[in-house]
Order: C-alpha cells, then structure tokens, then sequence
C-alpha cells in the first residue's frame, strides 16, 4: 500500500449479496487449438464437421465448425462443446475466446451445468473477441455450447481461455456469534467476531439470498494510489473488525482497521422489493 494513513467512511445500504474474489488461472487443455485433433472440442448435436484450420488467430490452427442446420437440437442448436470443469456454487466463470462468423451469420452460446444457464447470441467479421462471464449458482461440472444461430453456418475459435474467479471462502460464523438486521421482509446476518456478511434472507419468501453462516466479504476498498496513477485494493481479507454496534432494528455501524485506514460502515437493511 503507498497511500497514506487514513480514515475511509462509508454508508452501506444493503439489498443483495456481495462477494469478491481472487481470479485463478489454470492452462485450459487446446485453448489455442493447437493439438492435432479435436481434442476437448466435442460434437454438439449433429454439424458436418468440427476440426482443425489453418484460418488461425494464433499459432498455426483453429476450430473450424461447419453445421448445416439440419436434424439439430430443439431450438436449432448444432456446433461444439466442451467441459469448463467443475466449479463450487459462487465461483464465477470468465470465457474468452475469439471466433471468426464467415457470411455474417451469428453463433449462439451457452454455459451452464446441463442446460444453457447463460445464453449470448455473437456476430463479427474478422477475428472477433467474446468476453463471457458466468457466476456459478450451484456446485458441480459446467460445460460450454458453441453453436449455429439457427441456420447453416461456418465458423472458427481460436484462443480459448478461461479464468476462474473463486467464491471467497471465509468459513461459518457460528450461531451464537452472528447478529442480525431486519428491513421489510429482509434479514441481513453479520459475523460479530469479523464484520463478515453471513446470510441474506427474504423472510417473506423464505429465499436465502446469501447463505446463513456463510461468512462472506462485506466491504473492500479501492483506494487512490500516492502517486494517483492508479488504485491499490484492500481486500475484506485484510481488515479487522474493531467494534460492530448494532443501533437499531435495521441499522448497524461497523469500524474495521487494515494496516494504513480505518473503515467506518453503516450497515442499513432495506428490503427493495
Ligand atoms: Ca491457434
């Protein structure tokens, strides 16, 4: 941290889950579609044909998928897939890739467990980049569907990557050091020995919006460099809970301290429905 020391003040109002957490970056088998055959690249449905190009973005090879829009899935679907691997409920997902749609068609893609989850429909001349992100709202295997866009079509990937940013894990706040807000029909839980977000509940549905006990980041910072060029993040990780006073039924104010600031939040439990 270069900036100085200080004292940061905020008002949180507080209507849904927050989480933050650290990217990870593991090597994704053929990203760059280089192996010599199809590889992780599966068949979706029925396409004439998925392989590898030399129309590549980078290295010396492509995907090429050519579909022809005939017998294909229930909603025209037919193209490639492959498996993103197996994720924890909360984790986010971010796809990258570049793809190439000869004849100004569009490629549909989904990402999802068995089924498409999230759903973008992508057009482009020339190499195009796509930028997806997914937050994973179960724990298991999630695949990813690279398809035609409902008629015959040819198609190229290339530099496939995915980066994964993972839930926090801060452990569980036990039931008798939690505390909680009510606003409306919302109940909002805070870990009394961290500050931590433990729990979003719509009292009126009975939907867990963030898990109870779960402990979850409730603030981080970014702070404005010494030298003003850029922002230095201060993570909840990096802060200690120095006094958590509840003051009314709905309100809350918390003083948290990191090595340079001081954090003062007020915790407000509004319900916005
Ligand atoms: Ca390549």
């Amino acid at each position: 941290m270069t900036h100085g020391r200080g004292i940061a003040i905020a008002w949180l109002l507080i209507c849904a889950g927050l989480a933050v957490g650290l990217p990870v970056v593991a090597a994704v088998e053929d990203g760059d579609m280089e192996q010599a055959e199809r590889g992780p690249w599966n068949l979706y449905g029925t396409p004439v044909n998925v392989e590898k190009s030399p129309l590549a973005r980078g290295g010396v090879q492509s995907l090429k998928v050519v579909t022809d829009n005939l017998e294909t899935m229930g909603g025209n679907y037919e193209g490639t897939s492959r498996s993103l691997g197996t994720h924890e409920a909360g984790d986010v997902l971010r796809v990258s890739f570049w793809y190439w749609v000869t004849g100004s068609k569009s490629i549909v893609v989904g990402i999802g467990p068995t089924y498409f989850m999230g759903r973008w429909v992508l057009s482009g001349t020339d190499w195009t980049r796509a930028d997806l992100s997914l937050r994973c709202p179960k724990t298991g295997p999630y695949n990813i569907w690279i398809s035609q866009g409902g008629s015959a079509t040819e198609f190229y990937i290339d530099d496939f990557d995915v980066v994964v940013e993972k839930r926090p894990e801060l452990g569980t706040a036990p039931a008798g050091k939690r505390t909680s807000l009510t606003g409306g029909p919302l109940r909002l839980t805070l870990c009394k020995e961290t500050g931590a977000l433990a729990g979003i509940e719509n009292l009126a549905t009975g939907e867990a919006v963030a898990p109870v006990g779960e402990r979850q980041p409730l603030v981080g910072l970014e702070l404005l460099s010494e030298d003003g060029m850029g922002y230095d993040k201060l993570g909840f990780e990096a802060l200690r809970l120095a006094s958590l006073d509840k003051i009314a039924e709905d309100t809350a104010e918390l003083v948290f301290r990191g090595d340079t600031v001081a954090i003062e939040v007020g915790a407000w439990c509004v319900s916005c429905r």
